[in-house]
């Protein structure tokens, strides 16, 4: 992996071969089908992940289900779940090179990132801990002398949870410590092209002491074991996170089966909205972070840049200046800051936008290129200029580093434009004036909002979407909260009052 005298990372010589993960243990792929994952960044196969079948969905599933049932982890006090949070916290952090190596090789993101990824994952973990230990309900004390009220949060039961291929360790650990916090199992469905690091975590999580059965991982195609396993009549509840099309089967599977509770992060096309008056240097640095980075595949990345009309021109060409700048490279090269798109089908997306902006008579300022680097699939990040919020390219999620710059002149007109979708993931707002800010990010709908930054946040802060974007919460006490259920209980003090004489 490692040439020790340049010290550079190459891709394995060998594909790694990894089984699935139930009961505490690996499952070798035996003669199931193998999927094996080429490295996006170089061309070459670097894992072989078993597609798993309908029965071992089952199989695992119920495991799940009896780890639920006999109380083995939500019978523990949070004082003990805290101690398993913990110690997996110092396993990942030990493991830190190991996953962001993986995380690379699959999903095509720079090694550097990857790394600062799971280091923030160690966080989530460690946060999560202490909310295992301080997840409480209330009690009425004001019922009158015969009555008392109190209110319960419970674990859900067994979630499924369904993660995509942008950020799959990270969009992992912002739910995984949370869920394990609130005392549910898990059956974990990572998407088939991105599946290691979902199944080293759950090793990890062994090693640290969580009781066998109460995380598991599933292996395969979203069609068959995504399906399967939101229609399943023993999971009560899902997590989803991936695209809004995938999100509306998933909410019918859930009406067509058990009414499973869920939880949905979906898509985006996030505002960046930036005044005259802000620092247009922060400005033009934070707006190009928020759609080179991670290529622009991350659902809060800032896709639409409203800009007040007497600096448009400016500043589209600082951003500009920026973006040509962003070294797109080699994942595993320590200097790449923008690495390769993810899949095929993404790479065939995202270049089939960059042309229909040029069809629908946007301007393309900058980018589209496609270099040849170390034989994986890149594209230079774009800007459009000319472009109107009626535009596809401004309202459909492009998943890729495709910045569609649109002037307005007054805050009511940029807010009004910002809402204009269907979406309501995230958005940023660039100024140094108080009342603008916190005016804007009252009004603009949306679950993450960031004032001079972006793409920012920790443990603390849920997120999750308003309107098309989702369901729910994630991360922070709301996402613990989340998976749990409410139960009020009434409790009657003394000689009851008879109603039959
Ligand atoms: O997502 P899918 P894809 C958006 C982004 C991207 C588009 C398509 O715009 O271009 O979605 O990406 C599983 N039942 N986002 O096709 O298919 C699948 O195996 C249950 C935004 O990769 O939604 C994977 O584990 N599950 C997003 C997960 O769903 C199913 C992140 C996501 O895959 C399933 C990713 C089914 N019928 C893509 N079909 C974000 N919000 O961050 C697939 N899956």
């Amino acid at each position: 992996m490692m040439d020790q005298n340049a010290q550079i990372l190459t891709p394995p010589s060998e594909p790694r071969e990894f089984g699935f993960f139930m009961e505490g243990s690996w499952v070798p792929a035996g003669d199931r089908d193998l999927f094996e994952r080429s490295s996006p960044g170089h061309g070459v196969p670097v894992t072989r992940i078993p597609r798993c079948t309908e029965d071992d969905l089952n199989t695992i599933v119920a495991s799940a289900r009896t780890a639920f049932d006999d109380r083995r982890w939500c019978g523990l006090s949070g004082a003990d779940r805290a101690a398993v949070l913990l110690k997996a916290a110092e396993l990942i952090r030990q493991r830190t090179d190991e996953i962001a190596y993986w995380e690379t090789l699959e999903n095509g993101k720079p090694i550097s990132q990857a790394r600062g990824e799971v280091s923030g994952c160690v966080g989530m973990f460690e946060f999560a801990a202490g909310l295992a230990r301080a997840l409480h309900g209330d009690s009425f004390n004001n019922s009158g002398d015969g009555a008392m009220g109190i209110v319960t949060r419970e674990p859900v039961g067994v979630v499924g949870l369904i993660t995509p291929w942008n950020f799959p360790f990270l969009i992992l650990c912002e739910r995984v410590p949370y869920i394990l916090a609130s005392g549910c199992t898990i059956v974990a469905k990572p998407s088939e092209v991105t599946s290691a690091t979902t199944l080293l975590l759950a090793e990890i999580l062994s090693e640290a002491g969580l009781p066998d059965g109460v995380f598991n991982v599933v292996t395969g195609s979203g069609s068959v074991i995504g399906q399967k396993l939101a229609e399943h009549m023993d999971v009560d509840m899902l997590s989803f996170t991936g695209s809004t099309a995938v999100g509306r089967s998933v909410v019918a599977a859930s009406g067509q089966s058990n009414f499973k509770k869920l939880g949905l992060e979906l898509g985006g096309k996030n505002p960046q909205i930036v005044f005259a008056d802000a620092d247009l240097e922060d400005a033009a640095d934070g707006v190009a972070f928020g759609i080179a980075f991670n290529t622009g595949q991350c659902c809060v990345s800032g896709a639409r840049l409203l800009v007040e009309r007497s600096v448009a021109e400016k500043f589209a060409g600082m951003v500009a200046d920026k973006l040509r700048k962003v070294r797109v490279g080699d994942p595993l090269d320590e200097r790449t800051q923008a690495g390769a798109i993810t899949t095929d089908a993404q790479n065939r997306t995202i270049l089939s936008y960059i042309a229909k902006g040029q069809e629908e008579g946007a301007t393309l300022l900058i980018g589209g290129g496609t270099p040849e680097i170390a034989g994986g699939q890149y594209i230079d990040p774009v800007i459009f200029t000319n472009a109107t919020n009626d535009m596809a390219i401004a309202r459909e999620e492009i998943f890729g580093p495709v910045l569609v710059v649109i002037p307005f002149d007054t805050i009511d007109e940029a807010i009004s434009i910002a809402n204009d979708t269907e979406y309501g993931l995230a958005a940023s707002v660039w100024t140094k004036n108080i009342d603008k800010a916190l005016t804007i990010s009252r009004r603009v709908q949306a679950g993450r909002f960031w004032v001079n930054t972006t793409l920012a946040g920790g443990p603390e802060l849920p997120i999750g979407g308003f309107k098309a974007s989702g369901w729910g919460r994630e991360a922070g006490m709301h996402g613990v909260e989340e998976y749990t259920q409410i139960k009020s209980i009434h409790v009657e003090i003394g000689k009851r009052s008879h109603w039959v004489e």
